[in-house]
C-alpha cells in the first residue's frame, strides 16, 4: 500500500499547482486525493521509506482523546510536534524574541506560564469529548449547557445501532474557529460497520503530505484500532480523503530522498490489553512489529 503514498507524492511533486500558502513558504498542491488500506491482520499504514516515530503519534492521539489543548503533556512526555504554534502566538503577543528551546524549557518547568501561554485553544480534544453547548436561559439570554463527548457517542451508537450513517466525530466547531492556533486539519471521522468490520474514513481539509501524514495515518489507524477493541469488531479499512494536499517547497531533499527509496515490509500494530473504556488506553498498550524504516528524513515544519 505504501506506493499510494509515494505515488501521491511524486504526482503533487511532478503535476500540482504551484501556490503560496498561508505560512508564505509555498507548496505544491492538488485538490482531492484518496488512499485505502486494509487494516486487516493487525496490518497498519506505518510508512517504512523513512523512520516514522509511531509514538509520538500515539501519544498525539491519547492526548485528544484525553480532552486536553494545552501542549505541556505533551511536552513532559517529549512531545514536541505542537510546540511551534504556541511560540509563535507567545512571540507575536509579547514581542519578546523568547527561542523555541527556550520556550518549550518554561513551559516543562513552569506551570503557570504553561496555563497561559500553552493552550492551542479549543481545539481537537475539547471538539472531540466536550463539545460546547447553550441553552436558552430566557429573555434571549443563552448558558452553557453540558459538553458533548462524541467519542463515547460513537461508540454507544456503534454498539446499540451498527447500520448507522452517522457514526462521526467532528472537529470543525464553525463558531470556535477563530479561538483555534489552528483550526483542525484532520477534521473528520466517520466509522462504517460491515459484517463485524469496522471501518473509518478521514477527511483531512489540508495535508502536508511530508510531515503530517504519515502521523495523521497511524493516528487514524490507532483510534479505528482502539475503537474496534471497545465494541467487539475486527478492524476493516481505513479510507483517507484529503482537500488541499500538498508538499512544501523546502521538503525538496525530502522528496528526491524518499522518492528514491522502496518500501519494505509490512508492520503490524498489536494492542497489548483491552482496557475498560476508549479513554483508558496508555502508550505501553501499543506495540508495532515488524517495522524495519529506514533512516529519519528531516524537514523543517511550516507554521
Ligand atoms: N502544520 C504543518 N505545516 N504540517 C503538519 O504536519 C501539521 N500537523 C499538525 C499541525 N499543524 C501542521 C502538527 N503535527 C511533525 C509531525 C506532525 C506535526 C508537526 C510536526 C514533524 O516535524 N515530524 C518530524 C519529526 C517528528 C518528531 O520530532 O517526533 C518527522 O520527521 O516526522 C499535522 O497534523
Amino acid at each position: 500500500w505504501e506506493r499510494q503514498y509515494l505515488d501521491l507524492m511524486r504526482r503533487i511533486w511532478e503535476e500540482g499547482d504551484e501556490r503560496v500558502d498561508r505560512t508564505g513558504i509555498g507548496t505544491r498542491s492538488v485538490f482531492g486525493a484518496t488512499l485505502r488500506f486494509d487494516l486487516g491482520n493487525d496490518r497498519v499504514p506505518l510508512i517504512t521509506t523513512k523512520r516514522v516515530y509511531w509514538k509520538t503519534a500515539a501519544r498525539e492521539m491519547l492526548w485528544f482523546l484525553s480532552g486536553e489543548t494545552n501542549i505541556r503533556p505533551l511536552v513532559l512526555q517529549g512531545v514536541k510536534i505542537w510546540n511551534e504554534w504556541p511560540h509563535a502566538r507567545y512571540v507575536r503577543e509579547t514581542g519578546e524574541d523568547l527561542d523555541l528551546d527556550a520556550f518549550v524549557e518554561r513551559i516543562r518547568e513552569d506551570e503557570d506560564f504553561a496555563r497561559e501561554w500553552g493552550d492551542l485553544g479549543p481545539v481537537y480534544g475539547k471538539q472531540w469529548v466536550d463539545w460546547p453547548t447553550y441553552e436558552p436561559a430566557g429573555e434571549g439570554l443563552y448558558r452553557r449547557g453540558p459538553g458533548i463527548d462524541q467519542v463515547s457517542g460513537v461508540i454507544a451508537s456503534l454498539r446499540d445501532n451498527p447500520g448507522s450513517r452517522r457514526h462521526i466525530v467532528e472537529g470543525w466547531n464553525v463558531a470556535e474557529l477563530d479561538r483555534m492556533a489552528l483550526p483542525p486539519c484532520h477534521k473528520t471521522y466517520q466509522f462504517h460497520v460491515a459484517g463485524d468490520r469496522l471501518s473509518c474514513l478521514l477527511y483531512q481539509r489540508s495535508c502536508d503530505v511530508a510531515l503530517g501524514l504519515p502521523f495523521n495515518l497511524f493516528g487514524a489507524a490507532l483510534l479505528t484500532r482502539m475503537i474496534a477493541q471497545q465494541v467487539g469488531l475486527e478492524p476493516g479499512h481505513l479510507v483517507w480523503s484529503g482537500g488541499d494536499t500538498h508538499l512544501y517547497l523546502n521538503h525538496e531533499h525530502l522528496v528526491t530522498e524518499q522518492l528514491s527509496r522502496e518500501p519494505d515490509g509490512e508492520p503490524r500494530l498489536i494492542l497489548q490489553r483491552k482496557p475498560p473504556t476508549i479513554f483508558d488506553y496508555a502508550i505501553g498498550d501499543f506495540e508495532v512489529v515488524d517495522y524495519t524504516p529506514q533512516a529519519p528524513i528531516r524537514a523543517p515544519v511550516a507554521v
